[in-house]
Protein backbone atom coordinates (compact mmCIF):
# COMPACT_ATOMS: atom_id res chain seq x y z
CA UNK A 1 0.00 0.00 0.00
CA UNK A 2 1.59 4.03 -0.85
CA UNK A 3 1.05 5.74 2.59
CA UNK A 4 0.97 9.18 2.78
CA UNK A 5 1.96 9.97 6.47
CA UNK A 6 1.56 14.36 7.35
CA UNK A 7 3.84 15.89 9.89
CA UNK A 8 2.80 18.96 11.48
CA UNK A 9 5.50 22.16 12.60
CA UNK A 10 5.06 21.32 16.21
CA UNK A 11 5.52 17.16 16.05
CA UNK A 12 9.40 16.94 15.26
CA UNK A 13 9.66 14.11 17.11
CA UNK A 14 13.35 13.15 16.21
CA UNK A 15 12.88 9.46 18.31
CA UNK A 16 9.13 8.32 17.22
CA UNK A 17 8.71 5.06 16.39
CA UNK A 18 7.48 5.99 12.50
CA UNK A 19 11.35 6.98 12.29
CA UNK A 20 12.76 3.31 13.13
CA UNK A 21 12.70 2.11 9.83
CA UNK A 22 12.49 3.18 6.44
CA UNK A 23 9.80 1.99 4.25
CA UNK A 24 10.12 2.44 -0.18
CA UNK A 25 5.83 2.31 0.42
CA UNK A 26 5.77 5.33 2.58
CA UNK A 27 6.30 8.95 1.98
CA UNK A 28 6.02 11.91 4.50
CA UNK A 29 5.07 15.31 3.89
CA UNK A 30 5.87 18.42 5.39
CA UNK A 31 4.34 21.63 4.62
CA UNK A 32 5.00 25.36 5.08
CA UNK A 33 0.69 27.59 4.38
CA UNK A 34 -0.29 30.26 4.98
CA UNK A 35 -3.66 28.98 6.60
CA UNK A 36 -0.91 28.34 9.80
CA UNK A 37 1.26 31.34 9.36
CA UNK A 38 -1.86 33.85 9.34
CA UNK A 39 -3.94 32.42 11.65
CA UNK A 40 -3.00 34.97 14.00
CA UNK A 41 -0.54 37.72 13.27
CA UNK A 42 2.74 36.33 14.51
CA UNK A 43 6.71 37.30 15.75
CA UNK A 44 8.91 36.91 12.93
CA UNK A 45 10.93 34.58 15.66
CA UNK A 46 7.76 32.25 15.72
CA UNK A 47 7.55 31.57 12.30
CA UNK A 48 11.31 31.54 11.82
CA UNK A 49 11.96 29.37 14.53
CA UNK A 50 9.35 27.04 13.27
CA UNK A 51 9.93 26.60 9.77
CA UNK A 52 14.19 26.36 10.30
CA UNK A 53 12.66 23.47 12.74
CA UNK A 54 10.99 21.91 9.69
CA UNK A 55 13.18 21.89 7.46
CA UNK A 56 16.71 20.63 9.45
CA UNK A 57 13.57 17.56 10.62
CA UNK A 58 12.79 17.13 7.33
CA UNK A 59 16.74 17.13 5.96
CA UNK A 60 17.27 14.31 8.92
CA UNK A 61 14.38 12.37 7.86
CA UNK A 62 15.99 12.06 4.30
CA UNK A 63 19.92 12.21 5.15
CA UNK A 64 17.90 8.75 7.35
CA UNK A 65 16.76 6.77 4.01
CA UNK A 66 13.12 8.16 4.09
CA UNK A 67 10.99 9.60 1.48
CA UNK A 68 9.70 13.01 2.05
CA UNK A 69 7.85 15.47 0.45
CA UNK A 70 8.54 19.25 1.79
CA UNK A 71 6.36 22.05 1.22
CA UNK A 72 7.91 25.52 1.13
CA UNK A 73 5.72 28.69 2.07
CA UNK A 74 6.24 29.99 -1.94
CA UNK A 75 6.29 26.62 -4.22
CA UNK A 76 4.54 26.98 -7.09
CA UNK A 77 2.04 23.88 -6.10
CA UNK A 78 1.43 24.78 -2.60
CA UNK A 79 -2.13 25.55 -1.96
CA UNK A 80 -1.61 27.01 1.40
CA UNK A 81 -3.82 24.22 3.79
CA UNK A 82 -3.06 21.21 5.02
CA UNK A 83 -6.26 19.61 3.08
CA UNK A 84 -5.90 20.82 -0.26
CA UNK A 85 -2.07 19.78 -0.65
CA UNK A 86 -3.09 16.41 0.84
CA UNK A 87 -6.13 15.58 -1.62
CA UNK A 88 -3.75 17.08 -4.57
CA UNK A 89 -0.99 15.10 -3.26
CA UNK A 90 -3.16 11.88 -2.94
CA UNK A 91 -4.96 12.63 -6.27
CA UNK A 92 -1.62 12.94 -8.01
CA UNK A 93 0.58 10.09 -6.78
CA UNK A 94 -2.11 7.15 -6.14
CA UNK A 95 -1.49 7.17 -2.87
CA UNK A 96 -3.92 4.51 -1.08
CA UNK A 97 -3.62 5.32 2.69
CA UNK A 98 -3.35 8.36 4.88
CA UNK A 99 -2.06 8.80 8.52
CA UNK A 100 -1.42 11.73 10.56
CA UNK A 101 0.08 12.23 13.84
CA UNK A 102 -3.16 13.40 16.29
CA UNK A 103 -2.10 17.82 16.37
CA UNK A 104 -2.36 19.12 19.76
CA UNK A 105 -4.51 22.10 18.62
CA UNK A 106 -8.54 21.86 18.52
CA UNK A 107 -8.56 23.75 15.82
CA UNK A 108 -6.57 21.54 13.63
CA UNK A 109 -7.99 18.54 14.59
CA UNK A 110 -10.94 19.60 13.55
CA UNK A 111 -9.56 20.53 9.91
CA UNK A 112 -7.41 17.21 10.24
CA UNK A 113 -11.19 15.07 10.84
CA UNK A 114 -13.19 16.62 8.02
CA UNK A 115 -10.08 16.25 5.59
CA UNK A 116 -10.30 12.72 6.73
CA UNK A 117 -14.18 12.25 5.96
CA UNK A 118 -13.89 13.73 2.45
CA UNK A 119 -10.97 11.14 1.81
CA UNK A 120 -11.46 7.84 -0.08
CA UNK A 121 -8.81 6.12 0.90
CA UNK A 122 -8.26 4.76 5.02
CA UNK A 123 -6.95 7.18 7.29
CA UNK A 124 -5.18 6.03 10.24
CA UNK A 125 -3.84 8.51 13.49
CA UNK A 126 -1.35 7.38 15.67
CA UNK A 127 0.29 9.30 18.54
CA UNK A 128 3.01 11.85 18.77
CA UNK A 129 4.87 9.95 21.57
CA UNK A 130 5.26 12.72 23.28
CA UNK A 131 3.08 13.88 26.43
CA UNK A 132 2.96 12.11 29.47
CA UNK A 133 -0.81 11.82 29.76
CA UNK A 134 -3.30 11.04 27.25
CA UNK A 135 -5.58 13.71 25.66
CA UNK A 136 -8.32 13.00 28.35
CA UNK A 137 -6.23 11.42 31.36
CA UNK A 138 -6.84 15.05 33.76
CA UNK A 139 -10.62 14.82 32.68
CA UNK A 140 -11.18 11.54 34.04
CA UNK A 141 -9.17 12.29 36.95
CA UNK A 142 -11.39 15.41 37.81
CA UNK A 143 -14.22 13.42 36.67
CA UNK A 144 -17.90 15.19 38.49
CA UNK A 145 -15.40 18.55 40.22
CA UNK A 146 -16.49 21.91 39.35
CA UNK A 147 -12.17 22.79 39.54
CA UNK A 148 -9.10 21.35 38.89
CA UNK A 149 -6.39 21.36 42.06
CA UNK A 150 -3.03 21.09 39.94
CA UNK A 151 -0.91 19.83 43.15
CA UNK A 152 -3.32 16.51 43.70
CA UNK A 153 -2.53 15.63 39.41
CA UNK A 154 1.39 16.82 39.97
CA UNK A 155 1.44 14.14 43.07
CA UNK A 156 -0.47 11.57 40.77
CA UNK A 157 2.14 12.40 38.05
CA UNK A 158 5.22 12.05 40.61
CA UNK A 159 4.24 8.48 42.05
CA UNK A 160 2.89 7.25 38.16
CA UNK A 161 6.53 8.29 36.58
CA UNK A 162 8.27 7.56 40.45
CA UNK A 163 10.06 10.93 39.49
CA UNK A 164 12.29 12.50 43.01
CA UNK A 165 10.52 9.34 45.16
CA UNK A 166 11.86 8.18 48.66
CA UNK A 167 11.11 4.89 50.11
CA UNK A 168 7.48 3.98 51.40
CA UNK A 169 5.86 6.12 48.84
CA UNK A 170 7.21 9.55 50.13
CA UNK A 171 8.66 12.67 48.23
CA UNK A 172 12.39 13.56 48.14
CA UNK A 173 13.28 15.93 51.02
CA UNK A 174 9.76 15.19 52.89
CA UNK A 175 7.80 17.72 51.25
CA UNK A 176 6.25 17.28 47.40
CA UNK A 177 6.71 21.19 46.57
CA UNK A 178 9.21 23.35 47.53
CA UNK A 179 7.75 26.71 45.85
CA UNK A 180 8.01 28.67 49.28
CA UNK A 181 11.57 28.48 48.50
CA UNK A 182 11.49 29.95 45.22
CA UNK A 183 10.77 34.20 46.07
CA UNK A 184 13.46 36.17 45.75
CA UNK A 185 14.35 39.13 43.88
CA UNK A 186 17.53 39.53 42.17
CA UNK A 187 20.33 40.88 44.64
CA UNK A 188 21.22 44.52 43.58
CA UNK A 189 24.42 43.46 41.28
CA UNK A 190 24.03 39.89 40.85
CA UNK A 191 24.56 38.66 36.93
CA UNK A 192 23.34 35.48 36.02
CA UNK A 193 25.53 33.37 33.09
CA UNK A 194 24.29 34.31 29.71
CA UNK A 195 21.52 33.02 28.17
CA UNK A 196 23.14 30.82 25.35
CA UNK A 197 22.97 31.55 21.93
CA UNK A 198 22.91 29.06 18.81
CA UNK A 199 24.60 31.27 15.43
CA UNK A 200 22.25 30.65 11.96
CA UNK A 201 21.30 33.67 10.19
CA UNK A 202 17.74 33.51 8.89
CA UNK A 203 17.24 36.24 6.94
CA UNK A 204 16.24 33.70 3.42
CA UNK A 205 13.43 32.46 5.99
CA UNK A 206 12.38 35.98 7.03
CA UNK A 207 13.37 37.38 3.29
CA UNK A 208 10.61 34.68 1.89
CA UNK A 209 7.92 35.91 4.96
CA UNK A 210 8.23 39.09 3.40
CA UNK A 211 8.01 38.61 -0.54
CA UNK A 212 4.58 36.04 0.30
CA UNK A 213 3.15 38.93 2.00
CA UNK A 214 3.03 36.90 5.51
CA UNK A 215 2.80 39.92 8.25
CA UNK A 216 4.85 39.31 11.18
CA UNK A 217 5.35 41.81 14.11
CA UNK A 218 8.92 41.94 16.53
CA UNK A 219 12.43 41.59 15.59
CA UNK A 220 13.14 39.14 13.55
CA UNK A 221 16.51 37.96 15.01
CA UNK A 222 18.50 39.78 17.95
CA UNK A 223 21.53 39.00 16.50
CA UNK A 224 22.24 35.95 16.22
CA UNK A 225 18.94 33.66 15.56
CA UNK A 226 18.70 32.50 19.28
CA UNK A 227 16.82 29.69 19.33
CA UNK A 228 17.38 25.71 18.91
CA UNK A 229 16.58 24.34 15.30
CA UNK A 230 17.89 20.69 15.79
CA UNK A 231 17.26 18.41 18.62
CA UNK A 232 21.11 18.62 18.70
CA UNK A 233 20.49 22.37 19.63
CA UNK A 234 18.03 21.23 21.70
CA UNK A 235 20.02 19.10 24.11
CA UNK A 236 22.98 21.26 24.19
CA UNK A 237 20.33 24.07 25.66
CA UNK A 238 19.33 21.68 28.41
CA UNK A 239 23.07 20.61 29.17
CA UNK A 240 24.06 24.50 29.34
CA UNK A 241 20.92 24.84 31.59
CA UNK A 242 21.68 21.86 33.95
CA UNK A 243 25.04 23.13 34.37
CA UNK A 244 24.85 26.85 34.62
CA UNK A 245 21.30 27.53 35.18
CA UNK A 246 19.28 25.31 37.04
CA UNK A 247 21.49 25.32 40.37
CA UNK A 248 19.30 28.86 41.00
CA UNK A 249 16.56 27.85 39.12
CA UNK A 250 14.08 28.17 41.62
CA UNK A 251 15.48 30.80 43.96
CA UNK A 252 15.45 33.18 41.10
CA UNK A 253 12.26 31.50 39.32
CA UNK A 254 9.60 34.60 40.44
CA UNK A 255 12.26 37.41 39.89
CA UNK A 256 12.10 40.00 37.13
CA UNK A 257 15.08 42.09 36.13
CA UNK A 258 15.49 45.21 33.85
CA UNK A 259 19.01 43.87 32.75
CA UNK A 260 18.33 40.07 32.00
CA UNK A 261 15.84 38.47 29.91
CA UNK A 262 15.83 35.15 30.57
CA UNK A 263 17.71 35.03 34.63
CA UNK A 264 17.96 31.27 35.12
CA UNK A 265 15.13 30.02 33.43
CA UNK A 266 15.70 26.87 30.59
CA UNK A 267 14.31 28.65 27.79
CA UNK A 268 13.09 24.73 26.74
CA UNK A 269 9.58 25.11 26.15
CA UNK A 270 10.01 25.90 22.18
CA UNK A 271 12.10 22.79 21.96
CA UNK A 272 9.46 20.90 24.04
CA UNK A 273 6.82 22.22 22.66
CA UNK A 274 7.78 20.79 18.77
CA UNK A 275 8.51 17.90 20.81
CA UNK A 276 12.20 18.04 19.44
CA UNK A 277 12.68 17.03 23.52
CA UNK A 278 10.48 14.36 25.42
CA UNK A 279 9.69 15.97 28.77
CA UNK A 280 10.76 12.77 30.56
CA UNK A 281 14.30 13.02 29.04
CA UNK A 282 13.91 16.45 30.59
CA UNK A 283 12.86 15.61 33.62
CA UNK A 284 15.02 12.49 34.18
CA UNK A 285 18.38 14.37 33.38
CA UNK A 286 17.35 17.33 35.83
CA UNK A 287 16.77 14.22 38.57
CA UNK A 288 20.16 12.67 38.25
CA UNK A 289 21.79 15.84 38.18
CA UNK A 290 20.07 16.55 41.40
CA UNK A 291 21.18 13.15 42.83
CA UNK A 292 24.59 13.52 41.41
CA UNK A 293 26.13 17.07 41.91
CA UNK A 294 25.44 18.55 45.62
CA UNK A 295 25.16 21.94 43.64
CA UNK A 296 21.15 21.08 42.82
CA UNK A 297 19.33 20.72 46.01
CA UNK A 298 15.88 19.34 45.55
CA UNK A 299 14.13 22.88 45.55
CA UNK A 300 15.77 23.66 42.85
CA UNK A 301 15.14 20.07 40.80
CA UNK A 302 11.40 19.90 42.31
CA UNK A 303 10.83 23.31 41.59
CA UNK A 304 11.81 23.02 37.71
CA UNK A 305 10.52 19.29 37.59
CA UNK A 306 6.67 20.22 39.21
CA UNK A 307 6.50 22.61 35.60
CA UNK A 308 6.86 20.40 33.16
CA UNK A 309 5.57 17.05 35.34
CA UNK A 310 3.06 18.63 36.73
CA UNK A 311 1.97 22.29 35.15
CA UNK A 312 2.47 21.51 30.94
CA UNK A 313 0.66 18.19 31.35
CA UNK A 314 -1.93 19.69 33.52
CA UNK A 315 -2.32 22.59 30.90
CA UNK A 316 -3.08 20.12 27.82
CA UNK A 317 -5.42 17.92 30.15
CA UNK A 318 -7.60 20.89 30.77
CA UNK A 319 -7.89 22.40 27.14
CA UNK A 320 -8.76 18.59 26.01
CA UNK A 321 -11.03 18.65 28.26
CA UNK A 322 -12.58 22.01 27.71
CA UNK A 323 -12.48 22.78 24.17
CA UNK A 324 -13.97 24.05 21.96
CA UNK A 325 -16.28 25.70 24.96
CA UNK A 326 -13.07 27.20 26.62
CA UNK A 327 -12.36 29.28 23.77
CA UNK A 328 -15.80 31.37 24.22
CA UNK A 329 -15.36 31.98 28.29
CA UNK A 330 -15.34 35.59 29.37
CA UNK A 331 -15.87 35.33 33.32
CA UNK A 332 -15.39 39.28 33.95
CA UNK A 333 -17.22 39.51 30.57
CA UNK A 334 -14.68 41.85 29.88
CA UNK A 335 -14.92 44.04 26.35
CA UNK A 336 -11.51 46.21 26.16
CA UNK A 337 -8.92 46.61 23.58
CA UNK A 338 -5.44 45.62 24.18
CA UNK A 339 -3.51 49.24 24.70
CA UNK A 340 -1.19 49.92 21.77
CA UNK A 341 1.49 49.49 23.49
CA UNK A 342 1.46 45.45 23.62
CA UNK A 343 2.71 45.90 20.35
CA UNK A 344 5.53 48.23 21.04
CA UNK A 345 6.77 48.34 24.22
CA UNK A 346 6.09 52.26 24.61
CA UNK A 347 4.97 52.99 27.69
CA UNK A 348 5.71 54.77 30.78
CA UNK A 349 5.24 52.26 32.64
CA UNK A 350 8.44 50.65 32.83
CA UNK A 351 7.69 46.88 34.09
CA UNK A 352 5.25 47.01 30.97
CA UNK A 353 7.54 48.64 28.69
CA UNK A 354 10.46 45.88 29.87
CA UNK A 355 8.59 43.15 29.81
CA UNK A 356 7.09 43.95 26.09
CA UNK A 357 9.63 45.14 25.04
CA UNK A 358 12.09 41.78 25.76
CA UNK A 359 8.81 40.12 24.22
CA UNK A 360 9.46 41.75 20.94
CA UNK A 361 13.31 41.58 20.77
CA UNK A 362 13.01 37.84 22.00
CA UNK A 363 9.92 36.79 21.39
CA UNK A 364 10.35 35.11 25.06
CA UNK A 365 9.48 36.55 28.79
CA UNK A 366 9.23 34.44 31.38
CA UNK A 367 6.20 32.97 33.23
CA UNK A 368 6.08 36.05 35.65
CA UNK A 369 6.27 38.28 33.82
CA UNK A 370 3.65 37.07 31.25
CA UNK A 371 1.53 36.12 34.47
CA UNK A 372 2.08 39.36 36.72
CA UNK A 373 3.17 42.27 34.35
CA UNK A 374 1.58 41.62 30.92
CA UNK A 375 -1.16 39.41 31.85
CA UNK A 376 -1.82 41.65 35.23
CA UNK A 377 -2.36 44.45 33.36
CA UNK A 378 -4.96 43.12 30.84
CA UNK A 379 -7.05 42.08 33.35
CA UNK A 380 -6.99 45.00 35.34
CA UNK A 381 -7.42 47.07 32.31
CA UNK A 382 -10.44 44.86 31.49
CA UNK A 383 -9.21 43.43 28.30
CA UNK A 384 -11.34 40.71 26.34
CA UNK A 385 -10.11 37.63 26.90
CA UNK A 386 -9.77 36.82 22.81
CA UNK A 387 -7.39 39.92 22.45
CA UNK A 388 -5.18 39.11 24.99
CA UNK A 389 -5.28 35.69 23.60
CA UNK A 390 -4.50 36.36 20.55
CA UNK A 391 -1.52 38.48 21.70
CA UNK A 392 0.37 35.75 23.60
CA UNK A 393 -0.98 33.09 20.79
CA UNK A 394 1.42 35.46 18.17
CA UNK A 395 3.95 36.68 20.03
CA UNK A 396 5.99 33.89 21.93
CA UNK A 397 8.29 31.38 20.57
CA UNK A 398 6.25 28.82 22.68
CA UNK A 399 3.10 29.70 21.94
CA UNK A 400 1.06 26.70 20.88
CA UNK A 401 -2.65 26.80 21.90
CA UNK A 402 -3.10 23.76 24.02
CA UNK A 403 -0.82 25.59 26.27
CA UNK A 404 -1.34 29.08 25.88
CA UNK A 405 -5.42 29.13 26.26
CA UNK A 406 -5.24 27.26 29.47
CA UNK A 407 -2.37 29.85 30.65
CA UNK A 408 -3.76 33.26 29.41
CA UNK A 409 -7.39 32.73 29.67
CA UNK A 410 -7.86 30.45 32.34
CA UNK A 411 -5.00 30.79 34.62
CA UNK A 412 -4.04 35.12 34.07
CA UNK A 413 -7.29 36.62 32.93
CA UNK A 414 -9.37 34.03 34.80
CA UNK A 415 -11.84 34.11 32.28
CA UNK A 416 -13.01 30.49 33.18
CA UNK A 417 -14.35 31.55 36.18
CA UNK A 418 -11.95 29.35 38.55
CA UNK A 419 -11.71 26.13 36.42
CA UNK A 420 -7.95 26.04 37.24
CA UNK A 421 -6.68 28.86 39.07
CA UNK A 422 -8.14 29.38 42.87
CA UNK A 423 -8.07 32.99 42.61
CA UNK A 424 -7.65 35.90 39.64
CA UNK A 425 -3.87 36.98 39.42
CA UNK A 426 -3.91 40.37 40.01
CA UNK A 427 -1.75 42.63 42.03
CA UNK A 428 -1.15 46.12 42.77
CA UNK A 429 2.85 47.78 42.34
CA UNK A 430 3.64 46.16 45.87
CA UNK A 431 4.09 42.67 44.69
CA UNK A 432 5.96 44.19 41.00
CA UNK A 433 8.59 46.03 43.37
CA UNK A 434 9.34 43.09 45.68
CA UNK A 435 10.25 41.04 42.82
CA UNK A 436 12.13 43.74 40.54
CA UNK A 437 13.65 46.47 40.10
CA UNK A 438 11.28 47.74 37.69
CA UNK A 439 10.22 50.66 39.79
CA UNK A 440 13.53 52.41 40.42
CA UNK A 441 13.92 54.65 37.68
CA UNK A 442 9.65 54.15 36.13
CA UNK A 443 8.03 57.30 35.86
CA UNK A 444 5.30 56.58 38.43
CA UNK A 445 5.58 56.12 41.83
CA UNK A 446 4.61 52.37 43.44
CA UNK A 447 3.71 53.86 46.63
CA UNK A 448 1.11 56.28 44.90
CA UNK A 449 -2.43 55.16 44.14
CA UNK A 450 -3.70 58.68 43.27
CA UNK A 451 -2.33 61.59 41.95
CA UNK A 452 -0.27 62.22 39.00
CA UNK A 453 2.44 59.96 39.00
CA UNK A 454 0.43 57.45 41.00
CA UNK A 455 1.15 53.72 40.02
CA UNK A 456 -1.38 52.80 37.66
CA UNK A 457 -1.50 49.05 38.77
CA UNK A 458 -2.69 50.48 42.29
CA UNK A 459 -5.98 52.10 41.66
CA UNK A 460 -6.72 49.79 38.60
CA UNK A 461 -5.94 46.98 41.31
CA UNK A 462 -8.49 48.55 43.82
CA UNK A 463 -10.86 49.19 41.60
CA UNK A 464 -10.70 45.43 40.24
CA UNK A 465 -11.29 44.42 43.80
CA UNK A 466 -14.34 46.61 44.13
CA UNK A 467 -16.04 45.56 40.87
CA UNK A 468 -15.44 42.45 41.92
CA UNK A 469 -15.84 42.07 45.68
CA UNK A 470 -18.45 39.26 45.58
CA UNK A 471 -16.05 37.02 43.99
CA UNK A 472 -12.89 38.74 46.79
CA UNK A 473 -15.00 37.65 49.42
CA UNK A 474 -15.89 34.37 48.98
CA UNK A 475 -11.64 33.47 48.55
CA UNK A 476 -9.88 32.93 51.25
CA UNK A 477 -6.97 34.37 49.89
CA UNK A 478 -8.43 37.41 49.23
CA UNK A 479 -11.06 38.62 51.46
CA UNK A 480 -8.71 40.35 53.34
CA UNK A 481 -8.19 42.94 50.84
CA UNK A 482 -12.09 43.41 50.31
CA UNK A 483 -12.28 44.01 54.16
CA UNK A 484 -9.04 46.09 54.27
CA UNK A 485 -10.88 47.98 51.61
CA UNK A 486 -14.03 48.14 52.63
CA UNK A 487 -12.34 50.13 55.81
CA UNK A 488 -11.29 52.92 53.84
CA UNK A 489 -13.80 56.11 53.83
CA UNK A 490 -15.48 56.78 51.10
CA UNK A 491 -14.45 59.62 49.61
CA UNK A 492 -10.84 57.73 49.64
CA UNK A 493 -12.65 54.84 47.93
CA UNK A 494 -13.94 57.32 45.25
CA UNK A 495 -10.54 59.50 44.77
CA UNK A 496 -8.96 55.94 44.06
CA UNK A 497 -12.05 54.94 41.58
CA UNK A 498 -12.10 57.86 39.71
CA UNK A 499 -8.01 57.71 39.11
CA UNK A 500 -8.65 53.72 37.95
CA UNK A 501 -11.85 55.74 35.65
CA UNK A 502 -9.12 58.46 34.95
CA UNK A 503 -6.13 55.58 33.81
CA UNK A 504 -8.58 53.26 31.94
CA UNK A 505 -10.32 56.61 29.66
CA UNK A 506 -6.56 57.45 28.88
CA UNK A 507 -4.86 53.98 28.72
CA UNK A 508 -2.66 54.55 25.31
CA UNK A 509 -1.28 57.71 26.92
CA UNK A 510 0.03 56.10 29.97
P1 LIG B 1 11.15 27.53 32.59
O1 LIG B 1 10.82 28.54 33.61
O2 LIG B 1 12.57 27.17 32.43
O3 LIG B 1 10.26 26.24 32.89
C1 LIG B 1 10.58 24.96 32.36
C2 LIG B 1 9.47 24.39 31.52
O4 LIG B 1 8.31 24.17 32.29
C3 LIG B 1 9.01 25.27 30.37
O5 LIG B 1 9.87 25.14 29.26
C4 LIG B 1 7.62 24.74 30.11
O6 LIG B 1 7.66 23.64 29.24
C5 LIG B 1 7.16 24.27 31.48
N1 LIG B 1 6.24 25.24 32.09
C6 LIG B 1 6.52 26.16 33.02
N2 LIG B 1 5.39 26.80 33.40
C7 LIG B 1 4.39 26.29 32.66
C8 LIG B 1 3.00 26.55 32.58
N3 LIG B 1 2.39 27.45 33.33
N4 LIG B 1 2.28 25.84 31.68
C9 LIG B 1 2.86 24.90 30.90
N5 LIG B 1 4.18 24.62 30.95
C10 LIG B 1 4.93 25.29 31.82
N6 LIG B 1 4.11 28.16 28.03
C11 LIG B 1 4.23 27.62 26.80
O7 LIG B 1 4.97 26.65 26.61
N7 LIG B 1 3.54 28.15 25.75
C12 LIG B 1 2.72 29.23 25.89
O8 LIG B 1 2.12 29.66 24.92
C13 LIG B 1 2.59 29.81 27.18
N8 LIG B 1 1.80 30.89 27.37
C14 LIG B 1 1.69 31.44 28.61
C15 LIG B 1 0.83 32.53 28.79
C16 LIG B 1 0.68 33.09 30.04
C17 LIG B 1 -0.27 34.24 30.25
C18 LIG B 1 1.39 32.56 31.14
C19 LIG B 1 1.23 33.14 32.50
C20 LIG B 1 2.25 31.48 30.96
C21 LIG B 1 2.41 30.90 29.71
N9 LIG B 1 3.24 29.79 29.51
C22 LIG B 1 3.33 29.25 28.25
C23 LIG B 1 3.94 29.15 30.62
C24 LIG B 1 5.37 29.66 30.88
O9 LIG B 1 5.36 31.07 30.97
C25 LIG B 1 6.35 29.22 29.81
O10 LIG B 1 6.27 27.82 29.66
C26 LIG B 1 7.78 29.55 30.17
O11 LIG B 1 7.91 30.94 30.39
C27 LIG B 1 8.73 29.11 29.07
O12 LIG B 1 10.03 29.52 29.34
P2 LIG B 1 11.16 28.51 29.84
O13 LIG B 1 11.27 27.37 28.91
O14 LIG B 1 12.40 29.31 30.08
O15 LIG B 1 10.53 28.01 31.19
C1 LIG C 1 2.62 27.68 14.32
C2 LIG C 1 2.87 27.14 12.94
C3 LIG C 1 3.18 28.00 11.89
C4 LIG C 1 3.37 29.46 12.10
N1 LIG C 1 3.34 27.54 10.65
C5 LIG C 1 3.22 26.22 10.39
C6 LIG C 1 3.33 25.70 9.09
O1 LIG C 1 3.50 26.42 8.11
N2 LIG C 1 3.21 24.37 8.91
C7 LIG C 1 2.96 23.52 9.95
O2 LIG C 1 2.88 22.30 9.73
N3 LIG C 1 2.81 23.99 11.19
C8 LIG C 1 2.94 25.31 11.44
N4 LIG C 1 2.76 25.80 12.70
C9 LIG C 1 2.42 24.86 13.76
C10 LIG C 1 0.98 24.43 13.60
O3 LIG C 1 0.14 25.54 13.75
C11 LIG C 1 0.74 23.35 14.61
O4 LIG C 1 0.94 22.16 13.97
C12 LIG C 1 -0.61 23.41 15.23
O5 LIG C 1 -0.53 24.42 16.18
C13 LIG C 1 -1.06 22.09 15.83
O6 LIG C 1 -0.69 21.97 17.17
FE1 LIG D 1 5.26 49.14 36.96
FE2 LIG D 1 4.05 50.82 38.64
FE3 LIG D 1 6.45 49.84 39.23
FE4 LIG D 1 6.15 51.63 37.28
S1 LIG D 1 5.75 51.96 39.43
S2 LIG D 1 7.37 49.76 37.21
S3 LIG D 1 4.18 51.05 36.42
S4 LIG D 1 4.58 48.68 39.02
Amino acid sequence: MKTLRLILGDQLNYNHSWFKQTHDDVTYVMMEVKTETSYVKHHAQKIIGIFAAMRAFAGYLQDNGHRVIYFKLDDANNRQSFAENIKALIRDNEFDKFEYLLPDEYRVDQHLKELSEDLSIPVHTYDTEHFLTDRGEVQELFQGKKSYLMESFYRYMRKKHQILMAPAGKPEGGKWNFDKSNRNKLPKGHRPPRPYQFHYDYKEIYKLLDECGTETFGNPSAGDFQWPATRSDSLELLDYFIKNLLPLFGVYQDAMDNDFWSLYHSRLSFSLNVKMLHPLEVIRKVEAAHYQNSDIDIAQAEGFIRQILGWREFMRGIYWAHMPGYAGQNYFGHYRKLPEFYWTGKTNMNCLSKAIGQSLEHAYAHHIQRLMITGNFAVLNETHPDEVDRWYLGIYIDAFEWVEMPNTRGMSQFADGGTLATKPYVSSANYINKMSNYCKGCYYNPKKTTGEDACPFNSLFWSFLDKNRELFSKNRRMNFLVKNWEKRDATDRQSVLEQAEYYKGNVDQL
